[in-house]
């Protein structure tokens, strides 16, 4: 289909889920142990620099993706936070260039640290507000000087536990101005990356803005943001919402607005974001299938947004866990190319749509027709008959193109 397969897979690994996590879940603490664990913060940052790209270069994954706490410590102020982002940041430059990879998206965490419980952007405190808009940029600083592709919004806390006291429009208000404040300061400074909306519809909060695909777009159209921005729609996220993957993917992708994925798969008897390893063929085929749909992902990639369980705390897990994640979307990827090539879901759409290419059809198509012309339509027309939508035997045709 016209790219390679490392082009329309553009793998990257999440800082957070690899070095970063230690295998502790809410209910237990860390379980795997590490060779930095008793250095001091800003060594065992660069510890787990140097981890990260030997991990890069041994799975040949070309991207990484983090957040400003993953790789920096914390500093008692905002000036020494920075500083030791300056110092990670030049150091992961480093590498970037001796190794030749490179920074899939990167973002600021905005949920994690206690001055954020009511929430960054969208929190009743406006030092709380100035605060995550500083953080954010130095994120947008950040990721002009490791040259990222795109640069991630996830809304960790923009949302609300109870609307009794909450006041909607003015935390909807302030989330577009800050994100117009980016839009801005990127402009400034030249930063080019493809900004992305994360949508996510709970966890940590109630219920977050970013709700879905569709609750994402109709806001950045509200407040003029849809052409600064598109979607990194992850797979956990979407049946968090009560959707398939491929339901938000297609949902971003018919809206032009599909740029970049999070692959991971959530548990179908547990309600959170598990964030496990993708390992189902089925949702990667049909992922794959709205990706090569859309013509790829662009500048996005596949960003393997999951952990190993507490259960799997060897350093080796994350390699297994990796490869397994990288060849379900290999396979994926080739299940859907023959899809789309064998015509088997394309020509039966065709079919299925048939009738709005003709006669009263085309005029509804081309907005000729009028309540009254379809009316006339109606009563001269003979009874209506509908084809059998042939599901099974649909889905028995992708069981043979994907398991064959
Ligand atoms: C949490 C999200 C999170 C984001 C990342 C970007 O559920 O999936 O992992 O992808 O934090 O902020
Ligand atoms: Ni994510
Ligand atoms: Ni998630
Ligand atoms: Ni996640």
């Amino acid at each position: 289909l016209g790219k390679t397969m490392e082009e329309h897979l553009r793998f990257a690994v999440a800082y957070w889920h690899t070095f970063n996590a230690n295998g502790s879940d809410p209910f237990g603490v860390g379980t795997a142990v590490r060779s930095w664990d008793s250095l001091a913060p800003l060594d065992k940052a660069k510890a787990r620099v140097e981890a990260n790209f030997e991990l890069l270069e041994k799975l040949n994954v070309p991207f990484y993706a983090f957040h400003d706490v993953d790789i920096a410590p914390e500093g008692a102020t905002l000036a020494e936070t920075n500083k030791n982002l300056d110092v990670i940041v030049a150091m992961l430059k480093d590498y970037q260039k001796s190794t030749g990879k490179k920074l899939l998206w990167n973002t600021v965490n905005l949920f994690t640290n206690p001055r954020y419980v009511h929430g960054a952007s969208t929190t009743n405190n406006a030092e709380v507000f100035a605060y995550a808009a500083a953080t954010l940029k130095k994120g947008l600083e950040v990721g002009k000087e490791l040259g990222a592709e795109n640069y991630v919004f996830w809304g960790g806390r923009e949302g609300y536990e109870s609307l009794l006291n909450t006041d909607m429009k003015l935390e909807l208000d302030n989330l577009a101005r800050f994100l117009h404040m980016a839009v801005d300061y990127a402009k400034e400074i030249g930063f080019d990356a493809q900004f992305l909306i994360e949508p996510k519809p709970k966890e940590p909060s109630k219920h977050q803005y970013d709700f879905d695909a569709a609750t994402a777009i109709a806001f950045l159209q509200n407040y003029g943001l849809k052409d600064s921005f598109k979607l990194n729609i992850e797979a956990n996220h979407a049946t968090l919402a009560g959707h398939t993957f491929e339901h938000e993917l297609r949902v971003a992708s018919i809206n032009g607005m599909l740029g970049s994925i999070d692959a991971n798969q959530g548990d179908l008897l547990l309600g959170w974001d598990t964030d496990e390893f993708p390992t189902d063929l089925v949702s990667t085929t049909l992922a794959m299938y709205e990706i090569l749909k859309n013509d790829g992902l662009g500048r996005g990639g596949v960003n393997f947004d999951a952990k190993v369980r507490r259960s799997s705390f060897e350093d080796e897990d994350l390699f297994f866990a990796h490869i397994a994640g990288m060849d379900t979307y290999a396979r994926g990827l080739k299940a859907a190319a023959k899809l789309i090539e064998d015509r088997v879901l394309d020509d039966l759409v065709a079919k299925r749509y048939s009738s709005f290419s003709e006669g009263i059809g085309a005029d509804i198509i081309s907005g000729k027709a009028t309540l009254k012309s379809l009316e006339a339509y109606a009563l001269q027309a003979k009874p209506i008959r509908n084809e059998s939508a042939r599901l099974e035997q649909l889905k028995a045709a992708l069981n043979d193109i994907i398991f064959s």
